[in-house]
């Protein structure tokens, strides 16, 4: 043994300026290392990632192998092989697909668990969820063929809200598992497109048959052609985003209301010191949206002042963060990379979880603090023995989050003297989605997407960017996320934004009203002014990227932008994405038909033809294709010069032209 013994080194500590854009990240990170506390940011100095697991061409599938095949120059054929024969493209679409299948599947699942808290709000087994969006639920019930009305002697009549409530969520539930057919909601895409998946044989028969395909064929063995491998990997994230992601955030808005433009703050300036503050983290809104009622309640409020705190202040991380924001304006706390500092202000009584993208470091931070560390999830517990486990079931949701709410009131009297809440928070405006944009864009008089198109026609908005996703402590905090938004904007793309680009955004003051004035170019901040929005629409979290999808239809179907999304004037990019589900939305978009960069590492890149079919023959397949571009402003350029080829296409390239004149070159002819 004692020859495997290697002697520690000292870590290394992150530089806080060099690991995040934003201020209040900065200090925290600079707190964190002065009390000692290890945070991510030190970890990715000390662990330095696998470059050929980065390029996807690692195969660790079989117990023969890791077969690892570093990209090498070489003359003629690629001569790179694992020990079963596997080629760096099968190697690498393996990878990828089984990314794929994780992402969808994390999805999915939080849209299966809604689904079944859907249920049983309809069979009214729960005391805590209701129906309580019933026009979105009149809405929402064709696409699942369930009918509104009933014929009774002749006459057409309205049927009954709970006998709809019920056979929605029957279907609904049934997409995950049903035995024949194809999901209900790919008709809810332009039919080209649909007609295209089809003549393609990619449409999905069911959520979970999908993701079980894909580990089968990637199994040691089985399937060894990187296009087909790719057939099923588009199928599988199909059936997230227009599957399970679509049908999350249909059932949430009937459960908890759709959202509606409203006013919060973003950063961790969010907190209080005098205010009992829970932190809550991670992605199904079932547990978050009860707490947050909960915790509005007099008696928990009574309950937190008899413990000498002068309220109970909420604060969400990652998703769970959009979605308590977009539907009740609770202040976003941080991205996904601000987690662990949350703790480290001292000021963090509980920090309650549910699944994806929580840290399992969470627990260690909280072992230097008072911190209370809750788990909710049967699939989500972590090891570590000062973690507390609260499960939460909807049969009894109320009586969990008193709980959990009254866990942390009294962890409030535990606090240490240290706290230090950083200063830095900045208003925001959040809560778009396909209907408030049809009301701002469109007016209560049209009341569709003819304003937005009309705008785009004549060249005020150049186009529109999805500018999503995740933060990746390998690349500067926020840093390509607000850099791709600016250029955007800058050059009169307005930005629809989800996940934690939403958060960046909010954390920077972009979605305001006001940022049109300081940072859009003449058409679009002349447009944001007129109709007073901001240029960078929140739509909510990852699941949410389904309100884009249809959005992005309505936009179709309004007229004037072609046939089909891959004839609208849009791009899609995740300028810090680190998660599996980021991968599936990629593939999702690229297969509506949308051209999509990613910023970072490319997953696939040791593998050249591989890479090769995803970045251009996608295009030739599905109008769509990937790209990547590390360096955010070239990576915002890559979107518009697309956005430029699909005006031209459509004819409209030189309305924009005219726009221009009229604003810096009218001027000019004015003063000759
Ligand atoms: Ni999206 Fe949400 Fe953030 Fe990335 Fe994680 S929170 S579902 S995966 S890190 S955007």
């Amino acid at each position: 043994m004692a020859e495997d013994v290697k002697v520690e080194k000292k870590a290394k500590v992150a530089d806080p300026v060099a690991a995040s854009i934003d201020v209040a990240t900065q200090e925290m990170i600079a707190r964190a290392q002065k009390l000692g506390v290890e945070t991510c940011f030190d970890r990715a100095e000390n662990l330095k990632p696998c470059n050929i697991g980065s390029q996807g061409t690692c195969c660790k599938n079989c117990a023969m192998g890791p077969c690892r095949l570093p990209l090498t120059k070489f003359e003629g054929d690629d001569p790179r092989k694992g020990i079963c024969g596997a080629t760096p493209n099968t190697i690498a679409a393996r990878n990828f697909c089984r990314m794929i299948a994780s992402g969808a599947a994390a999805h999915s699942d939080h849209g299966r668990s809604v689904a079944e808290v859907f249920l049983a709000a309809a069979r009214k087994e729960s005391d805590a969820y209701f129906i309580k969006d019933t026009k979105k639920l009149l809405a929402v019930a064709p696409h699942f063929d369930v009918a509104t009305t009933v014929e009774v002697d002749g006459e057409v009549k309205d049927r009954d809200i709970d006998e709809i409530a019920l056979e929605v969520a029957e279907t609904a539930l049934a997409e995950w598992g049903k035995d024949s057919g194809e999901l209900k909601y790919l008709k809810r895409a332009p039919q080209p497109r649909y007609d295209l998946w089809k003549k393609l044989g990619v449409l999905p028969r069911n959520i979970d048959r999908e993701v079980v395909e894909i580990m089968h064929r990637t199994h040691i063995g089985v399937d060894q052609d990187y296009k087909n491998l790719m057939k099923q990997g588009t199928r599988c994230s199909l059936a997230d985003g227009w599957g399970g992601s679509m049908m999350a955030t249909d059932l949430q808005d009937i459960l908890f209301g759709t959202p509606y433009p409203l006013q919060s703050e973003a950063n961790l300036g969010i907190m209080k010191a005098d205010h009992v503050n829970i932190i809550i983290h991670g992605h199904e809104p079932v547990l978050s949206e009860i707490i947050v009622q909960m915790s509005q309640s007099q008696e928990m409020l009574d309950y937190a002042r008899s413990k000498g705190a002068k309220g109970i202040q909420l604060g969400g991380i990652c998703c769970t963060a959009n979605e308590i924001l977009q539907r009740h304006g609770v202040p976003l706390a941080g991205t996904f990379l601000q987690q662990e500092l949350a703790i480290v202000t001292g000021a963090c009584d509980a920090m309650v979880v549910d699944i994806q993208c929580v840290f399992q470091n969470l627990a260690n931070v909280a072992k230097c603090f008072h911190t209370k560390v809750i788990t909710t999830h049967p699939i989500a517990k972590m090891e570590q023995d000062n973690v507390l486990h609260i499960e939460f079931d909807e049969h009894h949701a109320l009586e969990d989050a008193k709980k959990i709410i009254m866990i942390a009131c009294d962890n409030f009297t535990k606090r240490g003297p240290d706290v230090c809440i950083p200063k830095h928070k900045n208003p925001l405006i959040a809560g778009f989605g396909v209907e408030s944009i049809e009301y701002h864009l469109g007016g209560s008089f049209r009341g569709n997407y003819y304003t937005l198109n009309d705008n785009i026609i004549n060249g005020r908005i150049r186009g529109i960017g999805a500018v999503v996703g995740c933060n990746n402590v390998r690349t500067r905090h926020n840093e390509a996320h607000l850099t791709v938004v600016k250029e955007l904007i800058k050059n009169d793309v307005i930005v629809l934004t989800t996940g934690c680009n939403g958060i960046a955004c909010g954390m920077a003051g972009l979605l305001t009203p006001e940022t049109a004035q300081v940072y859009c170019g003449p058409g679009l901040a002349e447009v944001c002014e007129t109709v007073g929005i901001p240029p960078v629409l929140h739509m909510g979290s990852c699941v949410d990227n389904s309100r884009i999808l249809l959005a992005a239809t309505e936009v179709v179907r309004a007229g004037g932008l072609g046939k089909d999304l891959s004839e609208v004037p849009a791009a899609g990019s995740a300028p810090e994405w680190m998660s599996e589900k980021a991968i599936s939305i990629g593939q999702y978009v690229v297969a509506s038909g949308v051209y999509t960069v990613f910023g970072g590492v490319f997953p696939v890149s040791g593998a050249p033809v591989f890479q090769d079919y995803l970045f251009k023959e996608h295009e030739k397949i599905y109008g769509g294709m990937w790209d990547f571009e590390p360096d955010p402003i070239k990576h915002a350029w890559k979107m518009i010069a697309h956005i430029d080829k699909k005006r031209k296409a459509l004819g409209i390239d030189k309305a924009r032209e005219r726009v221009l004149m009229d604003m810096a070159a009218r001027q000019k002819l004015d003063a000759a």
